[in-house]
């Protein structure tokens, strides 16, 4: 920058000695400069509980990173973001890779935001399946949820274990209801172990299928199937009626195979277009429908305690876990330990049995 320009915010400056008004607002310019500064965790409380999109991002941000200092400002965030969180519909998005989750979230993102709810979307893929691309992908495929500002999108954290990811996720939907987001969609991939996870942190689960796609069940497993709250078969614009028709029978046998749920909701088989948006409306109702019943009776907050348990005892393991392998003295044996076993010199249980006896006596 020239000395001329120094002590100048408005790079359109250009005649010296003249007075003119400063094409930067100061006030603005000090806010951008604190946000890249370091945030206290006062700042970062009011920043999400005024729904600052920017600040709930750097907060995430802050649960996702590996640093203790990091984890330990998370914790606090969280904590105090516990009394404003809560007051959602929290809905998990399951099906096989290419079915439509990201265009559905669009699609039924678009209609309830016009009914004038806040929208978060998160994600939760651990697995190298999805390429940096596909996450850029689903921007474009969310692009009106990217560009409306009372929508949220955040891409599933990168690296970790399932573990791990799905309790960032799960700490996530604290900050996005204390932000004010009143529905929160989790996309997740049907294929492995995530949709267990989803489904430990959601109030409502719905599998996308598709109709007439050869193989019965689509790779999805029959447990997939069993934690449906509906399946929805998407793609019914490119679908025979007679392909879809079969499919909605197929479903709703294999659902009556399973036993009612104490929830009193009877799984649902529906369908839809996220391309044309036709069932889409349905489909909300109808998830409304379930919040209703089991709000009223008692089945909604029940299941909410039963998950909070499982995360309480799920944090513990990790905590635990972690500890363990922090061990300095576990650390020092580990690799030779494990030689022993790969060398068939002595059992796991045993050499378990070691690196345990190690980690309780290093104390
Ligand atoms: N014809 C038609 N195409 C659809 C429909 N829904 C999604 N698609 C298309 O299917 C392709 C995959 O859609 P996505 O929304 O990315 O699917 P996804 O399930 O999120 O995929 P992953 O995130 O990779 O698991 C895209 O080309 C969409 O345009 C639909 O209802 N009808
Ligand atoms: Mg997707």
């Amino acid at each position: 920058m020239s000395d001329k320009n120094k002590n100048n915010n408005s790079s359109l400056s250009s005649t010296e000695g003249t007075r003119q008004n400063n094409a930067i607002n100061n006030e603005a310019l000090n806010r951008f400069k604190n946000r890249r500064s370091s945030l206290s965790l006062d700042d970062y409380i009011a920043g999400i509980k005024n729904g600052d999109r920017t600040i709930l991002s750097r907060a995430i941000t802050l649960i996702e990173s590996t640093k203790s200092s990091h984890r330990e400002l998370a914790q606090n965030i969280i904590e105090q973001c516990l009394p404003e969180a809560g007051n959602s519909i929290r809905v998990g998005i399951t099906g096989v890779p290419g079915v439509g989750k990201s265009t559905f979230i669009e699609s039924m993102g678009n209609h309830i935001l016009e009914e004038g709810h806040n929208l978060a979307v998160l994600a939760i893929d651990p697995s190298s399946m999805r390429s940096r691309g596909s996450i850029l992908g689903d921007k474009t495929r969310m692009e009106t949820l990217a560009n409306h500002g009372n929508a949220f999108i955040r891409p599933s954290p990168t690296g970790g274990s399932l573990g791990g990811v799905a309790r960032k996720t799960r700490e996530t939907i604290y900050l996005c209801e204390a932000a004010g987001y009143d529905t929160i969609f989790i996309e997740t991939v049907g294929v492995g172990q995530s949709e267990t996870a989803v489904h430990s942190m959601v109030d409502f689960f719905l599998l996308l299928m598709l109709a007439g796609a050869g193989d019965e069940l689509q790779g999805i497993k029959r447990g997939v199937m069993e934690m449906a709250d509906a399946i929805a078969i998407n793609k019914i614009d490119e679908a025979s009626k007679k392909a879809v028709s079969q499919a909605v029978r197929e479903y709703k046998n294999a659902l009556h195979l399973y036993p009612e749920d104490q929830s009193g909701w009877r799984p649902e088989v529906t369908t839809c277009s996220a391309v044309t948006e036709k069932g889409i409306p349905e489909i909300w109702t109808l998830i409304q429908e379930y919040v209703r019943l089991t709000k009223d009776n008692g089945y909604f907050q029940d299941k909410r305690n039963r998950q909070a348990k499982h995360w309480m005892y799920d944090t513990i393991s990790n905590r635990l876990r972690e500890h363990f392998y922090e061990n300095k003295a576990v650390q020092k044996q580990k690799d030779q330990i494990e030689q022993q076993v790969l060398n068939g010199e002595i059992s796991s249980f045993k050499a378990a049995h070691q690196l345990l006896e190690l980690y309780f006596k290093s104390k």
